[in-house]
């Protein structure tokens, strides 16, 4: 199948919505595989009509607080991972390319060899070094996503948020600007089954025909994760959901920031190994220990959450690779700045238009078994206009910038 024909086939598959009763005994099995290798990572947006929603005041919200007591989460955490026999941030030690050993400068930015603009940290920012690496993968698991083939890109130094942007910061933006995002503007957003009350999910007679657990939620958005009667209550520190690639480019542009290029963000993800699946190795979980938020149990069904999470987790959870980042992989799909294309052959750069932008780094929904995307190859795709309760952003500067 040519990328022409991949396109169209994808289109129809994630165009063809369908009325159907909604139930709990939705099983992945019954799906074929071609379903979830392809589908159950999208939830495109498919309708233009806008529906305004009531906004929820976020001026009870004290963002600086609530940025304090992200960093004494985790100087907490840290805590916990000692007590777990995994050796903390601090604790990390300059170690081989190998799976078991992680390699971190102690928490320092990353030595820059030639071309630099700054060694200090930026605020929640941290400095991802120059140079070549090797991008994508010649042993794809998905071959029609374009995860290969590798080669060898360059990218200059840049600087990359540590953390996916919290819903604190991202209503910290709002209170500055008051942004109103696509999904409020639209109306919904797509919701997992499993995150909804049973109230709401009584409500809804329609999900995506290919990955019948995503169901379309009125007055979803990001105050709202999961669905209409939810709130941010105790999910401050937790990534922003529910926002598109506009959105993400506006918050970027907001604090003088960007998003990242794929390069840049698998550059990043890698943290200077070559080859490897995961940031820190080819052993998911070294010493039997998570190391990233992704599914536990029967998907869709079944979240148990023994890597700690079950659905979203705090952005500041689960010690951070060799580059200071943490979650990513997991937790939330990340956007970047790309449009998508499979056809990377011969060093092309990126397309300078589409119709799908490029998102990395897999969610709390992925296992092994369906939507194996937590890898640093590993990539899908979602228009611009584009938003689920698993899909958020970080973002990049190509130059130090005085706030994070
Ligand atoms: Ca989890
Ligand atoms: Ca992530």
């Amino acid at each position: 199948m040519d990328s022409k024909e991949y396109y169209l086939v994808t289109s129809i598959i994630i165009a063809s919505f369908v009325l159907l009763a909604t139930s709990d005994d939705q099983s992945c099995s019954a799906l074929s595989k071609e379903d979830t290798q392809t589908c159950g990572c999208q939830t495109n947006r498919q309708h233009a009509s806008l529906s305004p929603e009531s906004r929820v005041n976020v001026d009870e919200f004290d963002a600086d607080k609530a940025n304090v007591n992200t960093k004494a989460y985790a100087s907490h955490l840290n805590d916990l991972v000692v007590e777990a026999g995994v050796p903390s941030l601090q604790n990390y030690q300059e170690k081989s390319n190998s799976d078991e050993n992680y390699s971190m400068d102690n928490g320092k930015t990353p030595k820059c060899e030639h071309n630099c603009f700054s060694e200090d940290l930026v605020e929640d920012m941290v400095l991802i070094p120059g140079g070549k690496f090797t991008m994508g993968t010649d042993s794809p698991i998905f071959i029609a996503d374009g995860e290969g083939p590798a080669r060898l890109i360059e990218v200059k130094p840049f600087y990359l948020d540590k953390y996916e942007v919290s819903n604190a910061k991202f209503a910290k933006f709002v209170k500055e600007t008051n942004y109103v995002t696509e999904a409020e503007k639209f109306g919904d957003s797509f919701v997992m089954e499993l995150e909804l009350t049973h109230a709401v999910k009584s409500t809804i007679t329609q999900a995506v025909a290919a990955a019948p657990w995503w169901l379309p939620v009125k007055g979803t958005d990001w105050r709202h994760p999961t669905g209409p009667d939810s709130s941010l209550k105790d999910a401050w520190h937790e990534p922003v959901v529910h926002v598109s690639w506009n959105d993400a480019v506006a918050y970027c542009k907001h604090l003088n920031k960007r998003l990242p290029t794929e390069a840049e963000w698998e550059r990043a993800c890698r943290g200077g190994k070559e080859n490897r699946l995961f940031p820190w190795g080819n052993n998911f979980t070294p010493a039997n220990v998570h190391r990233a938020n992704t599914w536990q149990g029967q998907f869709p069904t079944a979240d148990n959450g023994s890597d700690g999470c079950a659905g979203r987790c705090d952005v500041s959870r689960f010690p951070p690779n060799a580059y200071g980042l943490h979650n990513i992989i997991g937790n939330v799909w990340e956007w970047v700045e790309d449009w998508w294309t499979v056809d990377h052959v011969n060093g092309k750069s990126p397309p300078s238009f589409g119709t799908d932008k490029v998102k990395k780094g897999g969610s709390f929904m992925c296992t092994e078994q369906y939507c194996y995307r937590y890898r640093c190859a590993a990539r899908s795709q979602n228009t611009p206009d584009s938003t689920a309760s698993n899909l958020g952003f970080r973002c990049a500067a190509t130059r130090p910038v005085a706030h994070g």
